[in-house]
Protein backbone atom coordinates (compact mmCIF):
# COMPACT_ATOMS: atom_id res chain seq x y z
CA UNK A 1 0.00 0.00 0.00
CA UNK A 2 1.31 3.17 -1.09
CA UNK A 3 2.17 5.71 2.10
CA UNK A 4 -0.02 9.02 1.99
CA UNK A 5 1.20 11.89 3.82
CA UNK A 6 -1.76 13.42 4.45
CA UNK A 7 -3.08 10.25 6.35
CA UNK A 8 0.42 10.36 8.06
CA UNK A 9 -0.41 14.37 9.28
CA UNK A 10 -4.12 13.67 9.90
CA UNK A 11 -3.23 10.54 12.58
CA UNK A 12 -0.69 12.78 14.10
CA UNK A 13 -3.51 16.01 14.15
CA UNK A 14 -6.14 14.29 15.33
CA UNK A 15 -5.35 11.89 18.08
CA UNK A 16 -3.09 14.91 19.37
CA UNK A 17 -6.19 17.03 19.23
CA UNK A 18 -8.17 14.15 20.91
CA UNK A 19 -6.11 13.84 23.90
CA UNK A 20 -5.98 17.64 24.56
CA UNK A 21 -9.22 18.39 24.24
CA UNK A 22 -9.84 15.03 26.80
CA UNK A 23 -7.41 16.94 28.89
CA UNK A 24 -9.24 20.19 29.05
CA UNK A 25 -11.01 19.39 32.50
CA UNK A 26 -8.57 17.56 34.69
CA UNK A 27 -8.85 16.82 38.39
CA UNK A 28 -4.59 17.75 38.78
CA UNK A 29 -2.60 19.81 36.76
CA UNK A 30 0.96 19.37 37.76
CA UNK A 31 3.45 21.79 36.13
CA UNK A 32 7.49 20.01 35.48
CA UNK A 33 7.85 16.44 34.79
CA UNK A 34 11.04 16.64 36.49
CA UNK A 35 11.09 13.63 39.25
CA UNK A 36 8.53 14.74 41.93
CA UNK A 37 6.09 15.73 38.90
CA UNK A 38 6.62 12.38 37.33
CA UNK A 39 5.94 10.50 40.66
CA UNK A 40 2.94 13.06 41.65
CA UNK A 41 1.58 12.03 38.08
CA UNK A 42 2.00 8.03 38.44
CA UNK A 43 0.49 7.87 42.01
CA UNK A 44 -2.45 10.30 41.24
CA UNK A 45 -3.33 8.15 37.94
CA UNK A 46 -2.98 4.83 39.84
CA UNK A 47 -5.33 6.48 42.14
CA UNK A 48 -7.76 6.98 39.39
CA UNK A 49 -7.21 10.60 39.15
CA UNK A 50 -7.48 12.81 36.39
CA UNK A 51 -3.92 13.66 35.44
CA UNK A 52 -2.12 16.36 32.69
CA UNK A 53 1.23 16.98 33.13
CA UNK A 54 3.24 20.04 31.56
CA UNK A 55 6.86 20.20 30.38
CA UNK A 56 8.11 23.11 29.10
CA UNK A 57 11.28 21.16 27.17
CA UNK A 58 11.41 18.28 24.47
CA UNK A 59 12.69 15.76 27.17
CA UNK A 60 10.92 14.94 30.53
CA UNK A 61 13.15 14.02 33.20
CA UNK A 62 14.23 17.52 34.07
CA UNK A 63 17.26 17.35 36.43
CA UNK A 64 17.34 13.65 36.63
CA UNK A 65 18.59 12.85 33.02
CA UNK A 66 22.06 14.23 34.11
CA UNK A 67 23.10 12.78 37.84
CA UNK A 68 25.31 14.71 39.63
CA UNK A 69 28.17 16.44 36.75
CA UNK A 70 26.57 14.87 33.77
CA UNK A 71 27.58 11.48 35.45
CA UNK A 72 24.01 9.99 35.04
CA UNK A 73 23.88 7.83 38.12
CA UNK A 74 21.48 8.87 41.18
CA UNK A 75 21.95 8.33 44.70
CA UNK A 76 19.19 7.50 47.16
CA UNK A 77 18.53 6.94 50.82
CA UNK A 78 16.57 3.52 51.92
CA UNK A 79 13.17 4.95 51.58
CA UNK A 80 14.08 6.62 48.14
CA UNK A 81 15.02 2.98 46.51
CA UNK A 82 12.09 1.77 48.12
CA UNK A 83 10.08 4.08 45.48
CA UNK A 84 12.61 2.80 43.19
CA UNK A 85 12.12 -0.71 43.54
CA UNK A 86 7.98 -0.23 43.23
CA UNK A 87 8.79 1.48 40.25
CA UNK A 88 11.12 -1.29 39.02
CA UNK A 89 14.38 0.55 38.90
CA UNK A 90 17.28 -1.74 39.41
CA UNK A 91 19.02 0.00 41.84
CA UNK A 92 22.67 -1.10 43.52
CA UNK A 93 23.69 -0.59 47.26
CA UNK A 94 27.08 1.55 47.59
CA UNK A 95 27.66 1.78 51.26
CA UNK A 96 24.87 1.38 54.40
CA UNK A 97 21.89 3.46 53.76
CA UNK A 98 23.23 4.57 50.21
CA UNK A 99 21.79 3.05 46.62
CA UNK A 100 22.56 4.15 42.96
CA UNK A 101 20.24 3.85 39.91
CA UNK A 102 21.13 4.47 36.24
CA UNK A 103 19.12 7.98 35.69
CA UNK A 104 18.50 6.73 32.86
CA UNK A 105 16.46 3.75 34.08
CA UNK A 106 14.72 5.93 36.08
CA UNK A 107 13.69 8.80 34.48
CA UNK A 108 12.09 5.88 31.92
CA UNK A 109 10.77 3.41 34.56
CA UNK A 110 9.15 6.14 36.43
CA UNK A 111 7.65 8.19 32.74
CA UNK A 112 6.71 4.64 31.78
CA UNK A 113 4.65 4.14 34.49
CA UNK A 114 2.70 7.71 34.49
CA UNK A 115 1.90 7.36 31.14
CA UNK A 116 0.70 3.70 31.38
CA UNK A 117 -1.49 4.18 34.58
CA UNK A 118 -3.53 7.37 31.95
CA UNK A 119 -1.56 10.27 33.01
CA UNK A 120 -1.35 12.83 29.84
CA UNK A 121 1.93 14.12 29.29
CA UNK A 122 2.76 17.17 27.07
CA UNK A 123 6.02 18.37 26.47
CA UNK A 124 7.21 21.25 24.53
CA UNK A 125 4.13 23.79 26.92
CA UNK A 126 5.04 26.36 29.30
CA UNK A 127 2.37 26.94 32.30
CA UNK A 128 3.09 30.85 31.88
CA UNK A 129 -0.16 31.97 34.28
CA UNK A 130 -2.83 30.41 36.74
CA UNK A 131 -7.12 30.41 36.37
CA UNK A 132 -7.88 32.23 39.29
CA UNK A 133 -11.43 32.28 41.29
CA UNK A 134 -12.36 33.80 44.55
CA UNK A 135 -8.09 33.59 46.03
CA UNK A 136 -8.37 29.98 44.48
CA UNK A 137 -6.31 28.44 41.58
CA UNK A 138 -8.66 26.99 39.19
CA UNK A 139 -6.04 25.85 36.65
CA UNK A 140 -3.56 26.17 34.40
CA UNK A 141 -2.76 28.99 31.50
CA UNK A 142 -0.60 27.35 28.53
CA UNK A 143 0.88 27.91 25.87
CA UNK A 144 3.52 26.18 23.36
CA UNK A 145 6.92 26.48 24.69
CA UNK A 146 8.21 27.87 20.53
CA UNK A 147 6.27 30.90 20.85
CA UNK A 148 7.62 31.67 24.59
CA UNK A 149 11.01 31.12 22.97
CA UNK A 150 10.70 33.29 20.48
CA UNK A 151 8.44 36.32 22.66
CA UNK A 152 5.84 35.93 20.21
CA UNK A 153 2.74 37.95 20.97
CA UNK A 154 0.48 34.68 20.82
CA UNK A 155 -2.29 34.27 23.20
CA UNK A 156 -2.72 31.15 25.67
CA UNK A 157 -4.89 28.34 26.34
CA UNK A 158 -6.32 27.18 29.59
CA UNK A 159 -6.98 23.79 31.38
CA UNK A 160 -8.97 23.34 34.13
CA UNK A 161 -8.11 21.70 37.24
CA UNK A 162 -8.84 21.28 40.70
CA UNK A 163 -5.44 21.03 42.21
CA UNK A 164 -2.01 22.15 40.77
CA UNK A 165 1.44 20.99 41.64
CA UNK A 166 4.06 23.21 41.03
CA UNK A 167 6.79 20.60 40.32
CA UNK A 168 9.10 23.21 38.64
CA UNK A 169 12.30 23.07 40.62
CA UNK A 170 14.22 26.06 41.40
CA UNK A 171 12.71 28.25 39.34
CA UNK A 172 8.83 27.56 41.55
CA UNK A 173 7.32 29.30 38.69
CA UNK A 174 3.65 28.90 39.43
CA UNK A 175 4.08 30.38 42.92
CA UNK A 176 6.19 33.44 41.29
CA UNK A 177 2.90 33.65 39.20
CA UNK A 178 1.26 34.23 42.52
CA UNK A 179 3.63 36.83 44.36
CA UNK A 180 3.67 38.80 41.66
CA UNK A 181 -0.25 38.68 40.06
CA UNK A 182 -2.40 37.75 43.29
CA UNK A 183 -2.76 40.02 46.17
CA UNK A 184 -2.46 37.50 49.07
CA UNK A 185 -0.34 36.53 51.30
CA UNK A 186 1.48 32.72 50.21
CA UNK A 187 1.21 29.78 53.20
CA UNK A 188 4.81 30.74 54.34
CA UNK A 189 5.98 31.92 56.95
CA UNK A 190 6.50 35.59 55.66
CA UNK A 191 3.89 35.15 53.47
CA UNK A 192 6.21 35.60 50.39
CA UNK A 193 8.55 33.12 48.61
CA UNK A 194 11.40 32.63 51.21
CA UNK A 195 13.92 31.74 48.61
CA UNK A 196 16.44 28.82 48.59
CA UNK A 197 19.43 28.36 50.34
CA UNK A 198 22.94 26.78 49.68
CA UNK A 199 23.82 23.01 49.20
CA UNK A 200 23.21 20.94 52.81
CA UNK A 201 22.13 16.94 51.27
CA UNK A 202 20.27 16.09 54.67
CA UNK A 203 18.80 18.79 55.90
CA UNK A 204 17.24 19.69 52.59
CA UNK A 205 16.31 16.06 51.92
CA UNK A 206 14.35 15.63 55.52
CA UNK A 207 12.80 19.68 54.89
CA UNK A 208 11.74 18.99 51.32
CA UNK A 209 9.41 16.20 52.78
CA UNK A 210 8.01 18.59 55.35
CA UNK A 211 7.67 21.65 53.06
CA UNK A 212 5.31 19.11 50.13
CA UNK A 213 2.53 20.80 51.01
CA UNK A 214 -0.40 23.73 49.92
CA UNK A 215 0.83 27.05 49.46
CA UNK A 216 -2.09 28.98 47.83
CA UNK A 217 -5.47 27.56 47.84
CA UNK A 218 -5.36 24.63 44.98
CA UNK A 219 -1.72 24.99 44.65
CA UNK A 220 0.75 22.95 46.02
CA UNK A 221 4.53 22.64 46.09
CA UNK A 222 6.55 19.44 45.58
CA UNK A 223 10.65 18.29 45.12
CA UNK A 224 13.20 20.95 44.96
CA UNK A 225 10.19 24.30 44.36
CA UNK A 226 9.01 22.79 48.04
CA UNK A 227 12.38 23.56 49.28
CA UNK A 228 12.82 27.13 46.89
CA UNK A 229 9.35 28.36 48.65
CA UNK A 230 9.71 27.70 51.79
CA UNK A 231 13.18 28.58 52.58
CA UNK A 232 15.13 25.42 52.06
CA UNK A 233 18.54 23.87 51.19
CA UNK A 234 18.97 22.71 47.97
CA UNK A 235 20.44 18.86 47.65
CA UNK A 236 22.25 18.25 45.05
CA UNK A 237 22.00 14.87 43.28
CA UNK A 238 20.48 12.87 45.66
CA UNK A 239 17.29 12.10 44.78
CA UNK A 240 14.73 10.68 47.20
CA UNK A 241 13.50 13.71 48.60
CA UNK A 242 12.68 14.50 45.10
CA UNK A 243 10.30 10.86 44.92
CA UNK A 244 9.17 11.17 48.39
CA UNK A 245 7.82 14.54 47.91
CA UNK A 246 6.06 13.64 44.56
CA UNK A 247 4.29 10.75 46.25
CA UNK A 248 3.44 12.85 49.52
CA UNK A 249 1.74 15.65 47.31
CA UNK A 250 -0.26 13.00 45.48
CA UNK A 251 -1.44 11.53 48.80
CA UNK A 252 -2.49 15.33 50.25
CA UNK A 253 -4.31 16.07 46.83
CA UNK A 254 -5.63 12.18 47.21
CA UNK A 255 -7.08 12.54 50.24
CA UNK A 256 -8.69 16.48 49.41
CA UNK A 257 -10.38 15.14 46.49
CA UNK A 258 -11.86 11.58 48.01
CA UNK A 259 -13.26 14.55 51.12
CA UNK A 260 -14.88 16.34 48.09
CA UNK A 261 -15.98 13.25 46.16
CA UNK A 262 -17.65 12.17 49.18
CA UNK A 263 -19.23 15.46 50.54
O1 LIG B 1 14.18 20.62 38.27
P1 LIG B 1 13.40 19.39 38.14
O2 LIG B 1 14.11 18.12 37.92
O3 LIG B 1 12.40 19.32 39.40
P2 LIG B 1 12.31 18.42 40.71
O4 LIG B 1 11.33 17.33 40.49
O5 LIG B 1 13.74 17.75 40.85
C1 LIG B 1 14.89 18.48 41.18
C2 LIG B 1 16.10 17.65 40.82
O6 LIG B 1 16.09 17.34 39.45
C3 LIG B 1 17.43 18.31 41.16
C4 LIG B 1 17.66 18.48 42.60
C5 LIG B 1 18.08 17.36 43.46
O7 LIG B 1 17.57 16.27 43.62
O8 LIG B 1 17.63 19.57 43.10
O9 LIG B 1 17.50 19.57 40.52
O10 LIG B 1 12.09 19.35 41.82
O11 LIG B 1 12.35 19.55 36.96
C6 LIG B 1 11.53 20.66 36.82
C7 LIG B 1 10.92 20.63 35.43
O12 LIG B 1 9.97 21.67 35.33
C8 LIG B 1 10.02 22.21 34.01
C9 LIG B 1 11.51 22.19 33.68
O13 LIG B 1 11.73 22.23 32.29
C10 LIG B 1 11.96 20.88 34.32
O14 LIG B 1 11.91 19.80 33.41
N1 LIG B 1 9.42 23.54 34.07
C11 LIG B 1 9.90 24.62 34.75
N2 LIG B 1 9.05 25.66 34.62
C12 LIG B 1 8.02 25.23 33.83
C13 LIG B 1 8.26 23.87 33.48
C14 LIG B 1 6.84 25.84 33.32
N3 LIG B 1 6.52 27.10 33.59
N4 LIG B 1 6.02 25.11 32.53
C15 LIG B 1 6.31 23.81 32.23
N5 LIG B 1 7.43 23.18 32.69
Amino acid sequence: MPLSERTITEAIIKRYTEKLLDSLKCDVAIVGAGPSGLVAAADLSRAGRKVCLFERKLSIGGGMWGGGMMMNEIVVQDEGKEILDEFGVETRTFSKGYSTADSIEAVCSICSRAVKTGARIFNLISVEDIILRENRAQGVVINWTAVEMAALHVDPLTVESKYIIDATGHAAEVVHVIEKKVDTRLLTPSGKIEGEKSLWAEKAEQTTLENTREVFPGIYVAGMCANAVFGSYRMGPIFGGMLLSGRKAAKLISERLSEEDSG
